[in-house]
């Protein structure tokens, strides 16, 4: 099981997005295992975007991220990394397919509702600055019999 980092943005919180959202995410089967309404401070902004740093983008990234409460997730599953970069579509809003999150429910390239996380280390890092001890809950899903199969013995 992986588990990922996920925001919805002040955007997605501003426009009573978050329960259309984390819907996709329990339909999809994926678990979420950590909820958290913020205030994003400019010091953890910057430490969370730092690989961002000196980008055009980035000192309106962190204040469009510092502007308002965010949704952070702690979403799990087999492959939830990849499966959530899938349902959040492309960065810019104006180019992200149709049925993806960004693709459905935006247009813009910078105000695009979502962060997850793009790699295992990138997950295990932001978990960690978002999400202290005891706050990511792995609470056993009586629905994961139907999730996955397990008749070969591992999930599938
Ligand atoms: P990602 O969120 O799809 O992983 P990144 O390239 O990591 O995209 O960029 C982080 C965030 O910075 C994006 O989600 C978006 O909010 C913002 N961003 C990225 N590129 C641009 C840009 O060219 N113009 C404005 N905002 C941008
Ligand atoms: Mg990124």
């Amino acid at each position: 099981m992986e588990t990922t980092l996920i925001i919805l943005k002040p955007d997605a919180v501003q426009r009573g997005l978050m329960g259309a959202i984390i819907s996709r995410f329990e339909q999809k089967g994926l678990q979420i295992v950590g909820a958290k309404l913020t205030q994003i401070s400019p010091q953890l902004a910057a430490t969370h975007y730092e690989s961002h740093k000196g980008k055009p983008f980035y000192d309106g990234l962190v204040k469009f991220m510092t502007s308002s409460p965010v949704l952070v997730l702690a979403v799990r599953g087999i492959g939830a990394i990849t499966i959530a970069r899938g349902m959040m579509g492309a960065t810019f809003g104006s180019k992200a397919a149709p049925g993806t999150i960004r693709g459905d429910f935006g247009v813009s390239n910078s105000f695009n509702l979502i962060h997850g996380s793009d790699s295992p280390e990138a997950a295990e890092r932001e978990l960690r600055l978002f999400f202290a001890a005891g706050e990511v809950i792995g609470w056993p899903r009586h629905g994961d019999a139907w999730v996955y199969d397990h008749s070969g013995g591992k999930p599938e």
